[in-house]
């Protein structure tokens, strides 16, 4: 049976590795969290995806799936760890090559070395491969290395790991087939292959494309508030038109992919990407344009209080990694706006503003905030939510509201990018 290492049980690793360990593979799980090894081993799953707990749990209990702390000889070693960004917006890639050199007391002729995680082009081949090189292996002759970037979306993982097309760029083009026959047990997207180098820039083309988009959203929202139009209606009409796919507008891009991996093409042609610079940095300032917003709804309030909804990244997840909630908050805390925050996704002692529920959240305050478009928030009822209030005004950054029904219970409905109280 082929054996395999997965490196970094997070988000990206942990189904990948039950995902080979459910066909066929005997799976070493590698974290160098001990406490996520025990909880893994006492069958508890650290990352909500759907699914994902059943298919760890078949692999656990047919032994195929077994976590530790240490790499181990296998045949296949696949690298899933984390890749952040500086305080400087330089790629993090320590965990990345302490990852590898983990594995070079092992590696033996004939392994294949796949890296996952997203990284600055010429990663593949100007870190991971001198690393392995210590093994005294040579690494296009002895080794098979490549590189396959994940592009599973959270809140649809094994959905996508399995029917997403996948890219793999080899060191050599040996080790591109070595590692598209290894993913293509349970894919069934298209496999393309290509080099390391071409791969780690497609990723991050990928998550840039949407990054820009984004900011190109969010810019039509300050455009359609300056000119009095509804941007969300706008959006809807012009991507009507069969070229045309404006994503939406919203309070900033959190997560640890897209508000990251644009920095890493920034990196490497600092002078030739103003573009993708300048839609970072305009996302990243979009809380602190919400929070300027909030305040100037609310100038009859001198200390407004302000019941925040929703705290991670995007809808449905239990991840506030980067969210520009949290951001949104801090900036309205600045102004003197005192917050309390509710996430059906988090645990009340998850952040310092954080209370248990709908009505902790509500109660007293001037300005109801959406911040996350859970989809829990739509059936909220703005009849007995107003009675909690102190004024029913409600500011929704994501448009995720049925804002009639709020109208009619006497609330004052602002949504980002649109006219204040437009019907
Ligand atoms: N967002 C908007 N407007 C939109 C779409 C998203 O403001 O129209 C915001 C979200 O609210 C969130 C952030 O952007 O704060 C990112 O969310 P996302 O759903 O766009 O992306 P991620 O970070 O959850 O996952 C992305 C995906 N990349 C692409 O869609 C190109 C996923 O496929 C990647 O695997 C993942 O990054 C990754 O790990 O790189």
């Amino acid at each position: 049976m082929t054996t395999i290492n997965v490196l970094g049980l997070g988000y990206t690793g942990l189904p990948t590795a039950g995902m080979f360990a459910t066909h066929g593979f005997q799976v070493t799980g590698v974290d160098v969290n001990e406490h996520i090894i025990r909880q893994l081993k006492a069958g508890a799953i650290h990352v909500k995806e759907y699914g994902l707990s059943e298919l760890i749990q078949v692999g656990l209990n047919s032994g195929c799936f077994i976590p530790q702390t240490e790499p181990s000889a296998a045949d296949v070693y696949i690298i899933a760890v984390p890749s952040p960004i500086t305080a400087e917006k330089e790629a993090d890639l320590s965990y990345v090559e302490a990852a590898t050199k983990a594995i070079v007391p092992h590696v033996q002729p004939g392994n294949l070395v796949i890296l996952e995680s997203t990284v600055p082009p010429g990663t593949t081949k100007n870190v991971l491969a001198p690393i392995l090189s210590q093994s005294g292996l040579d690494t296009e002759k002895d080794l098979l290395i490549a590189h396959s970037p994940e592009r599973v979306l959270p809140g649809r993982i094994l959905e996508e790991l399995v029917n997403n097309d996948r890219v793999v760029g080899g060191l050599t083009p040996e080790a591109a087939i070595a590692a598209r026959d290894l993913y293509a047990v349970f894919v069934q997207g298209e496999i393309y292959l290509t080099d390391a180098t071409s791969a780690e820039m497609i990723k991050l083309m990928e998550n840039t494309y949407r990054d820009v988009n984004i900011a190109l959203a969010n810019e039509f929202a300050l455009v359609a508030e300056a000119i009095d139009v509804n941007v969300w209606d706008a959006i809807d009409i012009a991507n009507c038109h069969p070229r045309v796919n404006v994503l939406k507008p919203g309070p900033g891009v959190g997560g640890h992919c897209i508000a990251v991996d644009p920095w890493f093409l920034v990196q490497a042609a600092p002078s030739t990407t103003q573009l993708i610079a300048s839609a970072r940095r305009f996302n990243d300032q979009m809380p602190q344009r919400v929070a300027e917003r909030v305040q100037s709804i609310l100038t009859d309030a001198p200390n407004p209080q302000i019941a925040a909804l929703g705290l991670t990244y995007k809808a449905d997840v239990d991840d506030a990694r980067g969210s520009p909630a949290l951001d949104t908050i801090s900036c309205l805390q600045s102004m003197a706006c005192e917050v309390r925050a509710f996430d059906p996704y988090l645990p009340n002692t998850a952040f310092a503003q954080s209370v248990e529920s709908v009505e902790a959240a509500v109660s007293d305050a001037d300005c109801l905030l959406i911040l996350t478009d859970h989809q829990s928030f739509q059936s909220l009822n703005p009849a007995t939510i107003g009675q909690q209030m102190r004024s029913k005004i409600m500011v929704d950054t994501r448009n995720a509201m049925p804002h009639d029904i709020w109208r009619e219970a006497g609330f004052m409905v602002y949504v980002l990018g649109s006219p204040l109280n437009r019907p």
